[in-house]
């Protein structure tokens, strides 16, 4: 096989090749990809599916004048590929290596920043409409997936689209996926697209036949046309988007490079919005991403022969344990139901989906709108569970405050992925939720230490009436859970786990188990440390942290979220409105910055949430009043 790719330093270098060689080069690219997302891990099945549609774009356009956003970025690898990052893509998603997601800071090209979905249009719509505002006259380019369509965010924008009427050309990549197989009316909508090439057929057979027509009387013309414009309705292929204001062109093969690149060329001298339709396969040229692109969506390293994982986990996960436990509650409680945006399979909900079809609900990637159903459901006296990835509730904000806190409705917020997530980096890094949800009224938080209080934590949660969240990492290695039935916990009251003296050690969920490790070692150098585990960041187990204020005069907060405003915080605002001093209060926990990409040990280590940094941290606390040997 010719090396081509090597010889890609920038975009421009495409424009020599034939479509033969960028035929040729797709292959190529594909067997890379294969080889190293194997390797690193990464978002394979949607990669493998746009190699030829990344190709054509990058073909046809000047990137970075013309300006192309990734509306999620999870499908950008090839893009990194052909602009200038090849020789580093084997970096990808490693501590300093190359982001897996569009980051502008990394490359020119990376027009936009994302990693949460359904933003491109809008953000596509500002870089236009700034553009004509400049006098300036690039091509903006939005690519979105059929999934990445159904969150409310690129509704909105089509509609702002169609008014404005600006230059902007949408590159819609359906493949009938999004993680998992894609839902809704609209999808459905995109299927009859997909299958009417007859009707296309049609379409044109009667504008033909209008047109054969000679003289006719106004009334019969008038007819005719509006007999026309109703045909045209249930025949032109894409119609919603038409009458929306934005060009309908498609449906295109999205494997066939001249194909996609004549569609581009047309769209590009077109005045105004433009939706190109591209139909491709995801997984497209490995077969058994082809077969279960579910599975390989996001994937750790694994075998090519296979598929099958390398190094793959044998220890629980907190989300297998959710999955089990909601089960075993919901066969008790027929009130309890479902709810997940587009993440099945992630928040751990396929059984429960399986076992309850119509308590089940995957709107769609709409975490507003479910947040807001829930509350619907709620209100009629069931118990929604809410699940989903701390970093994608942030969208749902408002929503929480007014439909559920404010009404103080029995909803449940599962948050998975709650701390840092390792390779992903700070798009979807959960560490943010204590701050924003700590300050609503009514709401309830929990985090839990390990498994078996995970599921203690769901029957407190629906033991409670009222809107609860319990938050709890991407972390396994959890020790086997005891399948005992599930216990509501004492009511903000937290766990006291050692009793040591000066220092006093609060972890919030992750931290609880590094606090106690650090706890044991630190004991070894004659430092007795007691040990809480919070539990409840909301309420707060005021008459222990009084208790502790008491005895210890030093407090060490340790929690997997940023600082301002989260746990720490919390204690330490009462401490103050209650008047009372500690002599040193230390607060652990992640900066006011984003933290970058990597495996979640470095990043721990580097924010001193490491057994390491907690002695430190305890250690440069206490030296000047206790003698303790170098090395604690
Ligand atoms: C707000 C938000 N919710 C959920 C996700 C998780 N997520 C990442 S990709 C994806 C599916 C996207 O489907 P589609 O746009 O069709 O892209 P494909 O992978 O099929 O190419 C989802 C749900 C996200 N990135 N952002």
């Amino acid at each position: 096989m010719s090396n081509l790719l090597s010889r890609i330093q920038q975009p421009s270098d495409l424009k020599q090749l034939s479509d033969k060689q960028l035929n040729e080069l797709a292959a190529e690219i594909r067997k890379f990809l294969l080889k190293t997302v194997a390797q690193t891990g990464g978002h394979l099945a949607s990669n493998l599916g746009v190699v030829e549609l990344t190709l054509a774009l990058h073909t046809v356009f000047d990137s970075p004048i013309d300006q192309i956003i990734w509306d999620v970025g999870h499908q950008s690898y090839i893009h990194k590929m052909l602009t200038g990052r090849f020789s580093r893509f084997e970096t990808l998603r490693q501590y300093n290596g190359l982001s897996g997601f569009p980051k502008p800071e990394e490359s020119v090209h990376d027009a936009f920043g994302t990693g949460h979905s359904s933003t491109s249009i809008s953000a596509a719509i500002g870089l236009a409409k700034a553009r004509d505002l400049m006098g300036e006259n690039n091509k903006v380019v939005a690519v979105i997936g059929d999934g990445s369509l159904t969150g409310g965010m690129a509704f909105e924008a089509l509609n702002h689209l169609g008014h404005l009427q600006t230059d902007l050309i949408i590159v819609l990549n359906d493949n009938e996926m999004s993680i998992s197989k894609n839902v809704g009316a609209l999808s459905r909508y995109l299927t009859r697209l997909r299958l009417n090439p007859k009707l296309r057929r049609l379409k044109a057979d009667v504008q033909d036949i209008l047109q054969r027509i000679p003289r006719l009387g106004q009334a019969t013309v008038r007819t005719l046309e509006k007999l026309e414009d109703s045909i045209r309705f249930l025949v032109t292929p894409g119609m919603l988007f038409e009458e929306l204001g934005i060009a309908y062109f498609g449906p295109v093969d999205g494997h066939n490079i001249s194909d996609i690149k004549f569609h581009l060329k047309q769209a590009s001298i077109h005045k105004g919005p433009v939706l190109i339709h591209v139909l491709t396969t995801k997984g497209k040229g490995y077969e058994l991403a082809e077969k279960n692109p579910q599975h390989f969506h996001g994937t750790g390293p694994f075998e090519i022969t296979n598929g099958k994982k390398i190094g793959g986990r044998v220890s629980t996960s907190y989300t297998e344990v959710f999955a089990k436990t909601i089960v075993e509650l919901a066969r008790e409680n027929s009130k309890i139901l479902a709810i997940t945006a587009a993440m099945t399979d992630g928040t751990g909900l396929i059984n429960f989906a399986k076992e309850f079809p119509e308590r089940f609900f995957d709107v769609g990637i709409a975490e507003e709108h479910a947040v807001t159903l829930a509350a619907g459901f709620a209100k009629k006296g069931f118990r929604p569970v809410v699940a989903v990835y701390s970093t994608f509730l942030q969208r749902a904000y408002d929503q929480i405050v007014h439909d559920v806190c404010l009404q103080k409705l029995p909803v449940l917020f599962m948050l998975d992925r709650a701390g840092l997530v390792g390779p992903d980096g700070p798009t979807h890094h959960g560490v943010f939720d204590l701050s924003y949800l700590r300050h609503i009224p009514n709401m309830v938080i929990m985090a839990p230490k390990d498994g078996r209080e995970l599921r203690d934590m769901l029957a407190t949660a629906l033991a409670y009436n009222g809107p609860a969240a319990i938050r709890y990492p991407k972390r396994d290695g959890l020790k086997p859970v005891a399948e005992d039935v599930p216990q509501p916990l004492p009511f903000g009251r937290s766990e006291l786990i050692r009793e040591g003296e000066k220092i006093a050690l609060i972890g919030v969920g992750s931290m609880v188990e590094p606090a106690l490790e650090a706890a044991l070692r630190l004991q070894k150098y004659g430092i007795n440390c007691t040990v809480v585990n919070a539990r409840f960041v909301k309420p707060l187990d005021e008459e222990l942290i009084l208790r502790l204020a008491e005895s210890h005069p030093n407090i060490v907060t340790i929690e997997e979220n940023v600082i301002a405003g989260g746990f720490g915080s919390a204690v330490l605002e009462f401490l103050v409105m209650k008047g009372v001093r500690v002599e040193k209060f230390k607060m652990l926990g992640l900066p006011d910055q984003f933290v970058t990409h990597g495996a979640t040990e470095i990043l721990l280590e580097k924010h001193g949430l490491s057994v390491e940094g907690i002695c430190r941290a305890v250690r440069e606390m206490v030296l000047p009043t206790v003698g303790i040997r170098a090395g604690v």
